[in-house]
């Protein structure tokens, strides 16, 4: 999408320092942290977020939920636990518009969250 700057990201037009990538999701750090280890894995194809996420969109979920957070989490030592945040929409605080998991880790975190 010509005005998504995650788009923007996948698409490599800007930098970002990626922790995680295959055919179908990018993984950068956030540009700002909120914990010692704090990425955002995105699909590159552009969907809003997980309230515009439909049946067709099962495998790519999946596929991040089951294979790429949890490989991110091994390979960047999160084994005492970590969070996965998705803000959907405005009541859930979402400020860019293309689905995103925020991967947190590295420190205890408290709930609820604010
Ligand atoms: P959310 O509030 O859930 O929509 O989170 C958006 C996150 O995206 C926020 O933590 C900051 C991060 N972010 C915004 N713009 C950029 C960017 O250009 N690069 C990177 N790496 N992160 C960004």
């Amino acid at each position: 999408m010509a005005d998504c700057i995650f788009c923007k990201i996948a698409a490599k037009e800007i930098p970002a320092t990626v922790v995680y990538e295959d055919q179908l999701v990018l993984a950068f750090k956030d540009l700002e942290p909120q914990a010692p280890f704090h990425a955002l894995v995105i699909p590159k194809k552009h969907i809003e977020s997980v309230g515009t996420l439909t049946p067709e969109d099962k495998e790519l979920a999946g596929h991040i939920m089951c294979e790429v957070i949890p490989a991110i989490a091994k390979e960047n030592k999160l084994d005492n636990g970590f969070r996965v945040v998705a803000n959907t929409g405005e009541d859930g605080g979402q400020t860019v518009k293309h689905l995103h998991f925020h991967v947190l880790g590295g420190r205890s975190m408290q709930w609820p969250p604010g």
